[in-house]
C-alpha cells in the first residue's frame, strides 16, 4: 500500500488538506484576472469603422471599464461572429456592442449567438443617411432583442453598456 510522506514545502500530509490550505498568491492572482479582464466586446463589420466606434471606448475607458476590441464581419467571417458570440459569457463580458454598415446585420446575428445584451451602432455608410444600417439593427424580429444607438452614436452605446453593467 502507498504511503504519503509530509510534503518537505508545505509540511501537509495530505492531499485533502493542500486543497484547503489558504494560497493568497494564487488568489491575488485571479482578482488580478478578473480586474483586467474585458467587460465589454466591441466588435465592427470593417476596419473602416473603427473610428466611428472610437466614442464607445472612450466613454467605457472613462467609466474605468475594461473592454476589447474586434473587427469580425457577419456577412465575411460568419464562423467568427458565431464563435466569439457563443464564447463571450463564459469568457467574463457583460454587454457586446456593435457597430456595422450598410444592412450589414452584425449586431442582429451577434444577438443571436449570446444571450447578453448587445447594443447595435449603425453606421453611416454612403448611401441612405444610415437608414439601411439603422434598420438592420433597430428592426430586429421579435425574440432576438437588439438595443440600438443613434447613427453614428458609438459614445452612447459606451454609456448604455456602463448603465447595463452598473444596473
Ligand atoms: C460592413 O460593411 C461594415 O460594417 C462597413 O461599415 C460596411 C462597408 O465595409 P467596408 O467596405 O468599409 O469594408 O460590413
Amino acid at each position: 500500500m502507498e504511503t504519503r510522506e509530509p510534503s518537505t514545502e508545505t509540511g501537509l500530509e495530505t492531499p485533502q488538506d493542500a486543497a484547503t490550505e489558504p494560497m493568497p498568491e494564487v488568489e491575488a492572482a485571479f482578482e488580478e484576472i478578473e480586474v483586467d479582464a474585458p467587460r465589454v466586446g466591441i466588435i465592427m463589420g470593417s476596419k473602416n469603422d473603427k473610428p466611428k466606434l472610437q466614442p464607445a471606448g472612450e466613454a467605457l475607458h472613462e467609466a474605468g471599464i475594461h473592454y476589447e476590441v474586434r473587427l469580425m464581419s457577419a456577412h465575411r467571417d460568419p464562423e467568427k461572429v458565431r464563435d466569439y458570440c457563443h464564447a463571450a459569457r463564459m469568457r467574463g463580458l457583460q454587454v457586446i456592442i456593435a457597430g456595422a454598415g450598410m444592412s450589414a446585420a452584425l449586431p442582429g446575428v451577434a444577438a443571436a449567438h449570446t444571450d447578453l445584451p448587445v447594443i447595435g451602432v449603425p453606421i453611416l455608410g454612403k448611401s441612405l443617411g444610415g437608414l439601411d444600417a439603422l434598420l438592420s439593427a433597430v428592426q430586429m424580429p421579435p425574440g432576438v432583442p437588439v438595443a440600438c444607438v443613434a447613427v453614428d452614436g458609438a459614445k452612447n452605446a459606451g454609456l448604455l453598456a456602463i448603465r447595463i453593467i452598473n444596473a
